[in-house]
């Protein structure tokens, strides 16, 4: 949908592919053309590179944008777009490549100048990771080449456990990304995960967009962002800045991208760059006034960067709340299941960027994000004011959400107080007796649930879906 209302605004026809699970997807109905691709699971579908190909070939299409997940860091995707001449909306497939390593990555930023985090190149045995951590000092962090997102990673804090934990990361490795290589970093706790927006253009201009801070997360899945980052000072925001542009320069990178650091007590260091446009990309579009993706497609097609890093101004203050369908009092399971009744949040400050609605069908194949809840204030108090008010507003019902959690992240002193870091989540074990507490609070969805129309929202929802069920099946 992100993809399509940039392209909608820019006179650019669509084409959607989808799986059998998403045939009846609003997506797939705003598109001109929609494809299906496969059965559900997305290794037959949006994963599956030739079928995606041959749907690229079949509708004459230009150009690619591979989305925030699936395929949008896959090397060998945009290496056969572009052998296929077909625009991949992204880096160079050899960016992708060489950030894809996460040991490559940190030599290319280290010799740039990029801070990194002390560590180590491949470590082949447990004595050679012995050796190395008693150089860097414990606690240590064992990290797979291949990982990232956090995946495959294990902390470590005297020698006796590492030398059992190296051998048993590398198997790790090998069966999650098919590489076994792995490498140690200091361990920094209680780091604040702060990344840069980066858009580079196929003439050597390289821009950044200011900072997100995402620390808000929960197993590697951000929950809530923010931007500026509550830390921020004008000193701290140009040393980063600079590291940002010199990192992306480093790889002479095209496109959107973002430079990941973790910091801590005055001292930020390079984690990855992650080479695609990512999920909470809308808190820059708001503070900037960027249309990302317009940006994307624009440098896709060989257009110059029409901005200067002058003119790239943050105004106030952004915060991105993901809604999801998971049950935060039952161990953040997901809840796939139909939405029965809808009313999303609207108003000054507002921003709500999702594709379901009344009868939409939430598939259990996938992600479990409904919509991205986006907002703006001058300050942020006042952001924050009107984040309270919006998640009040949110009326989801028929599928259990994390509309509840949300708020309670959002009540938190040490969160309104910008006191946080990527431990908030796991710290704050109350927050979830909030959770208790506020779903039985008085709110828009009680409301809502309690006035007995449950039989008109249902009915409702049971029309929509009939309704565009019949116009998808006409066309994808
Ligand atoms: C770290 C770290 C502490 N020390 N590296 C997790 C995701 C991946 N990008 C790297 N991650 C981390 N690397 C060192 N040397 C802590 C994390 C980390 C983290 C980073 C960003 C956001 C959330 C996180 C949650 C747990 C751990």
């Amino acid at each position: 949908m992100r993809v399509m209302r940039a392209c909608k605004e820019l006179g650019i026809p669509t084409v959607a592919v989808c799986s059998e699970a998403d045939r009846k997807a609003f997506f797939a109905l705003y598109a001109d053309e929609a494809y299906v691709l496969g059965p559900s699971p997305a290794r037959e579908s949006y994963l599956n590179v030739d079928k995606i190909i041959n749907v690229a070939r079949t509708c004459g299409a230009d150009a690619i944008h591979p989305g925030y997940g699936f395929l949008a860091e896959n090397a060998d995707f945009a290496r056969r777009c572009e052998r296929e001449g077909i625009h991949f909306i992204g880096p160079r497939s050899e960016t992708i490549e060489a950030m894809g390593s996460k040991i490559k990555a940190r030599e290319i930023m280290a010799r740039a100048g990029v801070p990194t985090v002390p560590g180590t190149g491949a470590i082949e045995n447990p004595l050679e990771a012995a050796d190395a951590a008693k150089e860097i000092g414990y606690p240590v962090l064992i990290k797979a080449s291949a990982g990232g997102g956090g995946i495959g990673m294990r902390v470590v804090e005297d020698r006796r456990e590492l030398m059992h934990a190296i051998e048993h990361a590398q198997s790790t490795a090998q069966s999650a990304f098919g590489e076994p290589t792995v490498y140690i970093e200091k361990y920094v706790r209680h780091p604040r995960h702060i990344e840069f927006q980066v858009l580079g253009d196929d003439y050597g201009k390289i821009i950044h967009l200011g900072e997100r801070e995402c620390s808000i997360q929960r197993r590697h899945q951000k929950v809530i962002e923010e931007s500026p980052s509550p830390i921020m000072t004008r000193e701290l925001k140009e040393r980063m800045a600079a590291a940002a542009l010199r990192a992306a320069r480093a790889v002479d990178y095209v496109n959107a991208g973002t430079v990941e650091f973790i910091y801590s007590e005055g001292n930020f260091y390079f984690l990855e760059m992650n080479t695609r446009l990512q999920v909470e990309h809308p808190i820059t579009e708001v503070l900037t006034g960027v249309d990302l993706v317009q940006a994307q497609l624009r440098i896709a097609a060989g257009e110059r960067l029409p901005y200067r890093q002058e003119e790239i101004q943050q105004h106030g203050w952004a915060l991105e709340c993901r809604v999801c369908a998971e049950d935060a009092l039952n161990n953040f399971t997901p809840t796939p299941g139909t939405i029965r009744g809808y009313r999303s949040p609207g108003g000054i400050g507002i921003r709500v960027d999702s594709g379901v609605h009344m009868g939409y069908v939430i598939p259990p194949y996938y992600d479990s994000l409904i919509s991205k809840l986006v907002i703006y204030g001058r300050d942020r108090k006042e952001a924050l004011e009107r984040t309270r008010r919006a998640l009040f507003e949110y009326v989801i019902l028929g599928v259990v959400t994390n509309l509840p959690f949300l708020k309670a992240v959002v009540e938190n002193e040490d969160f309104q107080r910008g006191d946080y870091s990527t431990h908030f989540i796991e710290e704050h074990p109350e927050l979830l007796a909030d959770v208790e507490r506020i779903s039985k609070e008085r709110s828009l969805g009680g409301i809502f649930a309690a006035l007995k129309s449950n039989q008109a929202i249902a009915a409702i929802s049971a029309a929509v879906s009939a309704y565009l069920a019949e116009e998808n099946a006409q066309k994808v």
